[in-house]
């Protein structure tokens, strides 16, 4: 069975005004395009296709709010950094962002999902800056870590870890073979206000 059985798609926003009623708790997701975000998701709540996944990068260029439990949501944001987009999806999106982290009330905690492969990217650490303004929690997916030998995946970890300081907590993360998935949850549902912490 799920480890969220209520969980379920809710909508899609183009625009601040399409965001879902601004209550309950929310977490969201974060990252480069192609990052691992959708797949993350989908590990997580333990459904295939929830967040929808994709092989071409900066595909989902919308907020997608998904149900997790009664006022409590997942959100995915849309993918940045990737080069091909025109600089009118690039303004749009910061935009979309800016007014989505200066708005939300029920913004919790943002979980940042990185490509272990890469460093932090300063759209990343723009993330981070938002959620540290904006006064919610964040915590750091080191996401691909099938990728990398156990040595060079803790080293990554170690580094991420400095960089970052007090108060944010990076771990590694695979979809593909399921690594940190139940740390994962935990540091979701501390977030968004399951387990008080
Ligand atoms: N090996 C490996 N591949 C992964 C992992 N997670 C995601 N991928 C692959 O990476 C690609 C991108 O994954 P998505 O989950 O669609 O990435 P995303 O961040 O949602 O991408 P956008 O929505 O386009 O921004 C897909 O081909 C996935 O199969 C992982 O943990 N390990
Ligand atoms: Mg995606």
């Amino acid at each position: 069975m799920s480890h969220y059985p209520q969980a379920g798609f809710l909508t899609s926003a183009h625009q601040p005004k399409q965001f879902v009623a601004d209550e309950g708790a929310e977490v969201a997701f974060a990252g480069r395009s192609n990052a691992g975000k959708s797949s993350a998701i989908n590990t997580i709540v333990n459904q295939r296709n929830f967040a929808r996944t994709s092989k071409s990068p900066g595909r989902t260029q919308l907020v997608n709010f998904f149900q997790l439990r009664d006022q409590q949501r997942l959100v995915d944001l849309p993918g940045y950094g990737y080069a091909k987009v025109p600089r009118s999806v690039q303004n749009h999106w910061q935009k979309l962002m800016g007014a989505y982290f200066e708005q939300r009330q029920s913004l919790a905690g943002l979980i940042v999902v990185v490509d272990i492969r890469r460093s932090l990217g300063d759209f990343d650490w723009q993330m981070i800056d938002w959620a540290r303004q904006a006064g919610c929690a964040a915590h750091i997916l080191l996401t691909k870590s099938d990728k990398l030998k156990r040595g060079a995946c803790i080293s990554t970890l170690n580094k991420v870890n400095k960089e970052v300081g007090e108060g944010i907590n990076a771990q590694l993360f695979s979809a593909t073979k399921r690594v940190g998935v139940e740390e994962a949850r935990a540091a979701l549902d501390r977030m968004i206000g399951l387990v008080q912490g």
